[in-house]
């Protein structure tokens, strides 16, 4: 039963069906499967799929404008459920999150801060297509221990290294731990650039987040 729900709402990602995934994700909830796995195993396999079509030229920009748009829908739903069920008796620290500049996917780096929120933490979303300088500033002003850089694009990652060491030159480095995250992104690629860690989703984000933060 619950697996044919999660295939179906795969199915309605690809196909851009947004009422339909919005009802599914509704029925979803209703049956008593986790938020996080209706992301998991229900919407974002849906994104990989339309993305490995664009890949290969079966699918095209307004394609993944729908099904991003598909998503995003969903997750409304999702969001308050998440934030709902979070457990936040103390402060797990202040992150500074952000897509970085050239790059304007949000829907990770969205997710992950929603995740962050309901694990504790203060959460500072600059958004997407964020210049370096406003990470720093934003990681100054509210004294973040925890930056979160969100890049989906091959040609956007070198920014993340650009962060690290602008949060170098600003004498913020040791206060302040990097995670790094999005689809091209790889562990071997956060050692390379310097960051603290990288993580493959948003749950990965959280335990990532607080291991960083605790030590
Ligand atoms: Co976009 N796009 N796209 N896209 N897009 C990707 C990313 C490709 C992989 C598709 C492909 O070719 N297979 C590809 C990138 C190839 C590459 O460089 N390696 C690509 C391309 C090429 C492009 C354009 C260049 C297309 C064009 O114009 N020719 C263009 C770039 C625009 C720009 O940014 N300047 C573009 C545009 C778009 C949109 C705007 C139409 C749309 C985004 C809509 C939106 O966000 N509101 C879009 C979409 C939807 C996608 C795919 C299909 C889905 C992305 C997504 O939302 N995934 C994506 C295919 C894919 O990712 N496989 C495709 C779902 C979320 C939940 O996963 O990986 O973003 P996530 O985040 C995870 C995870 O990575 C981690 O946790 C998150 C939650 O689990 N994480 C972090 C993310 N950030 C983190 C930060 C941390 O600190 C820690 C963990």
């Amino acid at each position: 039963m619950s697996d044919d729900i999660l295939a179906q709402l795969t199915e309605s990602v690809v196909q851009a069906r947004q009422d339909t995934a919005r009802e599914l994700t509704a029925r979803a909830l209703q049956a008593g499967l986790e938020p996080l796995t209706i992301i998991d195993r229900g919407l974002t396999p849906g994104m990989r799929i339309v993305g490995d079509k664009f890949a290969c030229g079966e699918a095209f920009i307004p394609h993944l404008v729908m099904a991003g748009r598909t998503m995003k829908g969903a997750m409304e739903l999702l969001a308050p459920e998440l934030k709902r069920r979070s457990q936040t008796a103390t402060r797990a620290g202040v992150a500074v999150i952000g897509t970085v500049k050239g790059d304007i996917h949000e829907i990770g780096k969205s997710l992950v801060g929603i995740m962050l929120t309901a694990s504790g933490f203060e959460v500072h979303d600059l958004g997407v297509d964020v210049p370096v300088e406003a990470f720093i500033a934003k990681a100054r002003e509210t004294g973040a221990n925890l930056v979160g850089l969100s890049a989906l694009l091959t040609t956007t990652m070198v920014v993340q290294r650009r962060v690290i060491e602008a949060l170098e030159k600003d004498g913020l480095r040791a206060k302040v731990r990097v995670m790094v995250g999005g689809a091209p992104v790889k562990a071997a690629w956060a050692e390379e650039i310097g960051a603290d860690g990288y993580a493959e989703d948003a749950n990965g984000a959280v335990d990532l987040a607080k291991r960083l933060v605790a030590a």
